[in-house]
């Protein structure tokens, strides 16, 4: 069988259903695949109910329904079909569309999963988006959240861009005339809300000499090439406010910052994807500020607003999302202040800090990567916190910069190898991965670590 069987047997299968359950996850990923499908579901007139679970684990299992309707396993369920078994679910009530590795169970559901035909650059949403398509060629106007979900999770990230069937996405989103890609623009987070200079400021991938880090720097930087900071209103101007040659000179500038200091340049630049039918300076003009509100949602538990919003609520659920936005970002700078206040600890070949219960578990891993344009880049950051629900357990989060995984050292590796040498289970990449262990163990974990990122450096040194 093709994936493109899948999607259509998976289409089928849900056009058939007299109703459906989706069931997904809180990141913004599977915010984006919910509204994809639910708005999908419910232009076919069937009745259509959501359930967002944090992960599909044996306590969340009881929030999914035993009835007659059909249980859609969306940015999750791959890899826990024991689980929906146990649950007492049959094969015929249930469909898998997920991107995780799968892991067998008695009962082989029905799934659609990009892995297995070796497309790893696709998230859910983008499954979800094919199968919507499938269903019904209108549902095209669908892709632009598809993008978002894409870019939520990260999919553009090695590639400075989508690629594959991800980038043929976009592309039908452009065709549906509410998306723009645009390529070799700056590959920098921020580009519509961001006054450039603080966007340039927090580049850390590259590290901009003189900029990163430095907002006066920025500016100083931008004046030094005639670039207007304000416009005649007197606003911050953003990125997107800048005319093509505004936005030429100031990369021809960076290219030559960076040479000059013997750095790369490959990944200054990017395709970014804007959403013309979205205000300008709202945070749903471009894919990455989007996923960002989405995952805000989802991690102060309310990711059914962004659902709404995907949906096209631009009213007072809006406004609650950009509230949540708000909150999110200054607890996120609270916690990046936390660590740089507190300081880390330093081990050999990594630096790490326990935030405790001091803050959600589900920002700690965003506070280590911006705590980390502030610390020493050559060292990945660890932060270990409490879950509020789990006195058993810690969250290990571990993040590092390009640089350092081009040296050879791979966090997703390290973290698989280490949380399963005291009892936990890790994943993620390389650039950025996660765990969760023991509660207790963090001292062997902390020298298991610190072992093993010395011998994929040593590993990479010789590779070099
Ligand atoms: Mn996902």
């Amino acid at each position: 069988m093709a994936f493109t069987d899948d999607l259509l047997e998976a289409s089928e299968i849900i056009r058939s259903a007299e109703s459906v359950t989706i069931i997904s996850h809180i990141d913004a990923d599977g915010i984006a695949s919910e509204a994809i499908l639910k708005e999908a579901i419910e232009r076919e007139k069937t009745p259509c109910e959501s359930v967002f679970l944090r992960q599909l684990e044996p306590l969340m299992m009881k929030w999914v329904p035993k009835d007659d309707s059909l249980k859609l396993f969306v940015d999750l369920g791959a890899g826990q079909q024991n689980l929906i078994e146990e649950h007492g679910l049959s094969y015929d009530e249930v469909l898998i569309l997920d991107h995780h590795i799968g892991q067998p169970a008695k009962i082989e559901y029905r799934q659609v999963n990009c892995l297995p035909y070796g497309i790893t650059k696709l998230s859910a949403a983008g499954i979800a988006y094919l199968v919507a398509r499938e269903m019904n060629d209108a549902n095209r106007d669908l892709a632009k959240l598809a993008v978002v979900g894409n870019v939520g999770d990260m999919m553009a990230r090695e590639g400075c861009g989508l690629i594959g069937p991800a980038r043929e996405i976009a592309l039908d989103g452009v065709e549906a005339g509410n998306v723009m890609a645009i390529s070799h623009d700056l590959n920098c987070y921020g580009l519509s809300t961001r006054p450039v200079h603080i966007c340039l400021s927090y580049s850390d991938d590259p590290v901009l000499p003189g900029i990163s880090n430095n907002p006066n720097g920025a500016q100083i930087f931008l004046e030094r090439l005639g670039i207007r900071l304000r416009d005649p209103e007197g606003q911050w101007r953003v990125w997107e406010d800048l005319s093509p040659e505004e936005r030429r000179t100031i990369a021809s500038a960076l290219v030559e910052q960076l040479v000059a200091h013997g750095e790369s340049v490959d990944r200054l630049f990017g395709e970014s994807y804007i959403f013309p039918d979205e205000a300008r300076k709202s945070p749903l003009r471009n894919a990455s500020e989007y996923a960002t509100l989405l995952n805000a949602c989802g991690r102060w538990t309310r990711p059914a607003i962004g659902s709404a919003v995907c949906r096209g609520d631009r009213g007072l659920v809006y406004q609650q999302a950009e509230e949540m936005l708000r909150h999110h970002r200054s607890v996120i700078r609270e916690l990046f202040q936390y660590i740089i206040r507190t300081g880390v600890t330093r081990t050999e070949n990594f630096q790490w800090i326990h935030t405790q219960d001091q803050f959600p578990d589900t920002i700690v891993g965003i506070g280590a990567g911006m705590a980390l344009s502030k610390l020493d880049r050559r060292l990945p950051i660890m932060v270990f916190c409490t879950l509020p629900d789990d006195p058993d357990v810690v969250k290990v989060s571990m993040r590092t910069v390009d640089r350092v995984v081009r040296s050879g050292i791979d966090l997703q590796a390290a973290l698989c190898e280490a949380s399963a040498l005291v009892g936990g289970a890790g994943g993620g990449h390389a650039i950025a991965a996660g765990a969760y262990i023991p509660a207790g163990t963090e001292e062997t974990f902390v020298r298991r670590i610190d072992e093993i990122l010395a011998c994929q450096s040593a590993q990479g040194t010789k590779n070099s």
